[in-house]
């Protein structure tokens, strides 16, 4: 892990720099799956999972008796903590219900706003080296609480062609009954143009890897939405003389074990508790079975010593983590001056594994500085906003003069008749 001492402030984008994985001729293999998917459907899907999984499968949409078999296999356990997660992401979620919006902007003029769900969507879980099926939670949930009407779950099967239970498990729990064993780039082609066993969507939503990322950027050159450009996991921790070391390298390993291009970051106004951290990141990362992928993670990562915390905030804002700890005496300062991070965990007790699986918030945060401009998924994520407006005589007269002269002026004079030929007769109707 690399110190950096006080750097000067045009430096400060070098040292932030994400590592790139960049993989050659990405996008030409993702257009020649889409191309196939659209043109034979199913047959590609069985062609590209036979490739890319290792596995042929007859059937890959999940049976009623895969997921029974599955959730029979759940220890009382895990069950148990998967509930009070549930609980809690519920809550949390359901919390943001908003009431229709409604004013009189002028007399007689009434506008409003309502919310209505997307019908269509889907929803990708990544397989690989371990199957977060914590994700299927934060993306099933607020979909169901929000009232999508189809949901389904595309997730890569195992080269015996199995879906890891405690997916199986926490989809059914979730009430989401369409999960089908598809992965990677031909899962995204699938769920765009709609196959005979996967459904058309109108909204993907959840992480995957490099080939997923590019996959949903090309779903929406064909109509479908997003719910935001993902990349790999990050965390910026800043810790003071106040954080207990053992902590804040726990934090950081955390991150760094979820894969090799993970990036964390520490920022800190304490050169004695940056030794302590690096101490105790070597002594921690022995016991991880994960090692491999944490050291490698931990090479491209930074400890960084800065003069005071106003610098270390400009610092943060400018990288614009997804996730951002913060363990510092003036916590008030980074609360209240922090624009740019997808998700803040706040105090020596609050780790951000916390977020992962079951405080309540969503894990699905905008990676890659895009915490500048996205939000993290939340409920408003599966809903789109409708404006309603009723407009009375009195309204149309209050009005009817203003939208005449813009409507003239634009050169548009079907607009303004629309309004003329009204006002007209309600002034007709009232010398009667
Ligand atoms: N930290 C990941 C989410 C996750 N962690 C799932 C564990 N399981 C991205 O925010
Ligand atoms: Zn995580």
């Amino acid at each position: 892990m690399k110190t950096i001492i006080n750097p000067k402030s045009s430096d400060w984008s070098e040292i932030l720099k994400r590592p790139t994985q960049t993989i050659n001729n990405i996008e030409q293999t993702v257009n020649e799956i889409f191309n196939d998917v659209e043109r034979q459907g199913d047959k590609a899907i069985i062609k590209y999972t036979t490739i890319f999984d290792g596995v042929e499968l007859k059937n890959y949409k999940v049976s009623k008796k895969e997921v029974d078999d599955a959730c029979k296999k759940i220890s009382e356990n895990l069950k148990a903590a998967i509930y009070m997660a549930k609980d809690n992401i519920e809550a949390f979620h359901a919390a943001q219900k908003t009431s229709k919006i409604e004013i009189e902007t002028s007399p007689g003029v009434r506008c409003w706003q309502e919310k209505r769900p997307i019908e269509k969507i889907g929803l990708y879980i990544p397989g690989g080296t371990a199957p977060l099926f914590s994700t299927v939670l934060m993306l099933a949930i607020p979909a169901k609480i929000a009232g999508c009407k189809d949901i389904v779950i595309c997730t890569p099967p195992n080269k015996e062609g199995d879906i890891a239970k405690e997916i199986l498990f926490t989809a059914q729990l979730c009430g989401v009954k369409k999960i089908i064993k598809v992965g990677g780039i031909q899962a995204i082609a699938g769920m765009t143009f709609g196959t005979k066993t996967i459904p058309q969507v109108y909204k993907i939503f959840g992480p995957g890897n490099q080939f997923v990322t590019i996959a949903k950027q090309l779903a929406i050159k064909h109509g479908v939405a997003i719910d935001m450009p993902a990349g790999p996991s990050e965390l910026l921790v800043y810790a003071d003389d106040s954080a207990k070391a053992s902590y804040v390298a726990s934090d950081l390993l955390s991150q760094a074990e979820h894969g090799v291009d993970s990036q964390v970051i520490l920022i800190s106004t304490s050169e004695s508790l940056i030794e302590s951290v690096k101490t105790e990141i070597s002594i921690q990362i022995k016991e991880l079975p994960r090692k491999s992928i944490a050291e490698q993670a931990i090479q491209n990562s930074k400890l960084i010593l800065v003069e005071s915390d106003d610098i270390a905030l400009k610092m943060i804002n400018e990288y614009a983590p997804e996730h951002f700890i913060i363990c510092a005496k003036n916590e008030a300062l980074f609360i209240n001056k922090i624009n740019n991070a997808g998700s803040i965990f706040i105090g020596n007790f609050t780790p951000e594994s916390a977020g992962d699986y079951g405080s309540g918030t969503n894990h699905t945060l905008p990676t890659n500085g895009f915490s500048k401009m996205y939000s993290g998924v939340n409920l408003n994520s599966f809903t789109k906003s409708i404006t309603f407006q009723k407009i009375t005589k009195k309204g149309l007269k209050n009005i009817g003069e203003t939208i005449e002269i813009m409507a003239d002026a634009e050169g548009l004079q079907a607009h303004k008749k629309a309004v003329s030929i009204r006002l007209n007769d309600i002034i007709k109707s009232s010398k009667k």
